[in-house]
């Protein structure tokens, strides 16, 4: 017997962000963090349980994976098991619609939607706040995947797996964009997962990180209530400059930036300097995203290409949370 679950979720970026856990096993963070959903970047999964299989299948973009990479697929697919009391393996076909491992966090959007459509193939049918539990096993970002627009991931309480799930705050329908400068697609060398340890482990900056992210959040929850774009773009800046800190104060020290990435950071703020207001965010990479309004986007576009090549500037609007594709819908 098989059963098919399909899904596809988006990437988000955190305005907060998260760098680091207090469990590493269950996935929970040291602060809650708050992202916008962003409609260019996503993947679609589909997950066909088989009794006739012996082991679990992984196909990413149609390439089979590594032993190594289907297992940490199969630890996952056993939260969903063990709660449906199944045992039933299970071939995963993924294809990615995001720079895989360029900082645009890629595994966000796979593990949101690998969980989409493992709840729809074990028929377990978990709402969102309880999937987003699940998705956070995966992969701490894709908690906020769950949703569209601004969402955050609210830490939770002590070592309870429940706790820490995503809550959708607002669905950015009031003129918020996104552009991405692409300064380079390649694969990181140092995982967020080893960075975020190190920095725990080593720097002195990351107690005051933690006080600070907690006291932007309720800051930047206000302004969105507010929909003050200009508050919410300080802080996203602010923020995101803080957590690269805590890196440079590690030891030995962390960097994920590039000499383009100064680059891109210098345009955007000469372009705010003319009157437009947009902010920089950076996360595990050396891209740099850009929070504008939306309808400022072609402006800022055409300013960026005086000195970024076509291919690196990628405009995005808000995106959807997670949706189930329907037999008709899946096209690979
Ligand atoms: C974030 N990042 O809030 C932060 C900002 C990167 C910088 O979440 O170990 O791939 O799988 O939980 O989620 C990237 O880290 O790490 C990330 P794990 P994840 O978006």
């Amino acid at each position: 017997m098989t059963h098919i679950g399909r899904c596809r979720a988006h990437t988000n970026i955190a305005l907060i962000k998260y760098w680091g856990k207090r469990n590493e096993e269950l996935f929970l963070p040291m602060n809650s963090s708050l992202s916008l959903t962003l409609e260019a970047f996503y993947t679609d999964t589909e997950v066909v349980l088989d009794d006739n299989l012996d082991s679990d299948i992984f196909y990413l973009d149609d390439i089979k994976q590594s032993d190594k990479e289907t297992a940490k697929i199969t630890q996952f697919l056993n939260l969903f098991r063990d709660l449906a009391n199944i045992k039933t393996r299970a071939c995963v076909k993924s294809y990615n619609h995001v720079p895989t491992a360029a900082g645009l966090a890629s595994s966000a959007s796979a593990f949101s939607a690998l969980a989409g459509a493992m709840n729809q193939a074990t028929g377990l049918d978990l709402d969102l706040k309880t999937l987003s539990t699940f998705a956070r096993r995966g992969s701490g970002s894709a908690t906020r995947s769950l949703y569209g627009g601004f969402v955050e991931w609210y830490m939770g309480e002590g070592d309870e797996s429940d706790s820490s799930h995503a809550i959708p705050v607002d669905d950015a329908s009031w003129d918020i964009g996104m552009i991405v400068i692409a300064v380079n697609t390649g694969r990181k060398k140092l995982s967020s997962r080893v960075g975020m340890k190190h920095t725990i482990a080593t720097s002195p900056f990351y107690s005051s990180w933690v006080e600070t992210a907690t006291s932007d959040l309720t800051k930047m929850k206000d302004a969105i209530k507010q929909k003050d774009f200009i508050t919410l773009g300080e802080i996203t800046e602010s923020n995101g400059m803080k957590m690269h800190a805590t890196m440079l104060g590690a030891f030995p020290p962390i960097s994920y930036w590039e000499p383009d990435s100064v680059k891109a950071i210098s345009k955007v703020k000469e372009i705010r300097e003319t009157g437009i207001p947009c902010y920089v965010t950076m996360d595990a990479g050396p891209n740099v995203k850009v929070l504008c309004r939306q309808s400022d986007m072609d402006k800022i576009e055409a300013l960026l290409l005086e000195d970024f090549n076509r291919e690196q500037i990628i405009p995005t609007q808000v995106g959807e949370g997670i949706k189930l594709i329907s037999d008709s819908d899946w096209n690979y």
